[in-house]
């Protein structure tokens, strides 16, 4: 994971300014991390979060009023239409409608650009759910069927973290969607999706044959990235305003 970061220009500028500390550390000893130690910390942890895989293909944190419609593009395959919805900023899916799967939230991406990929949300199921009942997340290919890439037994549970990675060979070449869906017997049966991220490499980033810039290529820094770096640097430059 570091090594992966040292190649990101952000890495320098925590480097510099953890060099910075450590150095004015000799002559006003501390004996706890101070506010810019602190400051870095977070901000290496953000950085390790955001760009361990590339550029930001999808993220969805569910923050919006409560609805039955789940809106940022998902699609719904459920029984009653508040059974997919956002509930309490996050995703539910809930109940089982006569086909399978027993509800879907579906979300057409397009990942031709992409490789490397990393799926990361949270979960969480109901205690009205039993070890017989299943999380799924994969595809919807055009057949309509679906395959799926990961799976959880269900049976009640706090929130989960799940991140695993995806290669270009778990891509279906038929697929239509990204897909979560569950697989339950009964109405009140709920698993809760949140804070979904969806990351790769963009192939063929930064040349064509010609040498020229691909429609795609990333030469600037991802609007995550500097949104991160405008806050590193506002909140350093504060600290070193309330020091002066
Ligand atoms: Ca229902
Ligand atoms: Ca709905
Ligand atoms: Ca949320
Ligand atoms: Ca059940």
């Amino acid at each position: 994971m570091i090594n992966h970061l040292k190649h990101h220009p952000l890495f320098f500028v925590v480097k510099f300014n953890s060099t910075l500390t450590l150095t004015s550390q000799k002559t006003r000893p501390q004996t706890r991390p101070s506010y810019l130690q602190r400051l870095l910390l977070t901000f290496v942890l953000l950085i390790c979060t955001s760009w361990s895989h590339g550029a930001l293909i999808f993220s969805d944190d569910f923050s919006r009023d409560n609805s039955n419609d789940v809106q940022n593009n998902w699609q719904e395959l459920e029984k009653d239409s508040n059974d997919v919805a956002i509930y309490q900023q996050q995703l539910r899916l809930r109940d089982n409608q006569s086909e399978t799967p027993s509800a879907a939230a579906l979300q057409a991406i397009s990942l031709e650009s992409y490789q490397d990929l990393r799926l990361t949300f949270d979960w969480r199921a109901t205690t009205s759910t039993e070890a017989s009942d299943t999380l799924f997340v994969g595809w919807q290919r055009q057949d309509e069927s679906f395959t799926n890439l990961w799976s959880s037994a269900l049976g009640g549970s706090g929130f989960n973290t799940v991140s695993f990675d995806i290669t270009t060979a778990d891509i279906p070449a038929d697929y239509v969607s990204l897909a979560i869906w569950i697989a339950v017997g009964s109405a009140n049966e709920t698993v809760y999706i949140d804070n979904l991220l969806l990351s790769g490499e963009l192939i063929n980033s930064g040349s064509t044959e010609d040498g020229g810039p691909t429609e795609n290529s990333s030469q600037v820094p991802e609007p995550s990235s500097l949104a991160l770096l405008t806050l590193g640097l506002a909140l350093v430059t504060r600290k070193k305003k309330s020091i002066q």
